[in-house]
């Protein structure tokens, strides 16, 4: 397990002493935006190198309308995330994650046929293996994020996200899970997390406000017990706001998680 921060929670002045201050905090990988990472590929390395931390992750910066009703829509929502990947590959960035849809379905309900919801389980099903594919090509990965019901309809729990990872069957389409998701959707986020054991290739910490770790209240030592037992080997990145000084407050946090591992 390796801890790692969202570049939009670090203190400083630029980049560089963005990375130098997480390092010195006590995390061992940067989730970077993907916002037109291309552009920034030079200065992202650089500063990486400089700080001595870890590219982890990409988290957003990208369109996420792979089942728009629109053609047009998806064939750019695919194209925008290979475009990342490709570069996510060249700067030996470990993976990306994705949220096929944010809110109520984009199509059509066509019951009695099909509901909109298994016409975007088939459209994705269409369209991941070629953007799996994609991804294990250019050396990173795909996690699927299941995300709370206020925020999307589509694959809420992590049972959902393995289902669909199953059927692709590819081992560059892996899940996330985020506490913060996870908190209001799992039944039981331990035994959750042992289900999906074989399928996790990322997670996301936030606490029960999504708040830092440690400013909620969310049982993290029982999860991280069954994350070590199962020898999760990824990224774990903060995902979340900060009550206070964040050059007070992600120290502190570090401390907490590492004191919960
Ligand atoms: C959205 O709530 C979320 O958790 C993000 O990781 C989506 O990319
Ligand atoms: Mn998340």
């Amino acid at each position: 397990m390796k801890l790692a921060c969202q570049e939009i929670l670090a203190p400083g002045r630029n980049l560089r002493e963005k990375f130098e201050n997480l390092k010195k905090y006590g995390f061992e990988a940067v989730e970077l935006s993907g916002e037109r990472l291309w552009e920034r590929k030079k200065e992202v390395m650089d500063a990486s190198r400089e700080a001595g931390i870890e590219l982890g992750s990409v988290c957003g910066g990208f369109s996420c309308r792979f089942v728009a009703a629109e053609r047009k829509e998806r064939e750019e929502a695919m194209n925008s995330l290979k475009k990342l990947l490709k570069t996510m590959g060249e700067m030996e960035i470990s993976g990306i994650m994705i949220v096929p849809i944010f809110g109520p379905p984009q199509i059509p309900n066509l019951s009695p046929y099909k509901e909109a919801i298994e016409l975007e389980r088939e459209m994705l099903l269409l369209e991941l293996p070629e953007l799996t594919q994609f991804a294990q090509d250019s050396g990173t990965s795909i996690w699927l994020e299941p995300v709370n019901r206020y925020e999307t309809h589509f694959i809420n729990r992590l049972d959902e996200a393995v289902e669909i990872c199953q059927k692709v069957n590819n081992s560059n389409l892996r899940i996330m899970a985020d506490f913060f998701h996870m908190n209001i959707e799992e039944v039981n986020i331990v035994e959750s997390l042992k289900k999906a054991k074989d399928w996790l290739g990322h997670i996301h910490l936030a606490d029960s406000n999504r708040f830092l770790p440690g400013q909620g209240h969310t049982n993290f030592k029982s999860p991280f017990k069954v994350l070590s037992e199962i020898n999760y080997k990824g990224y774990m990145a903060l995902e979340c706001g900060i009550r206070g000084e964040p050059e007070e407050e992600l120290p502190k946090c570090v401390k907490y998680l590492k004191e919960c591992i």
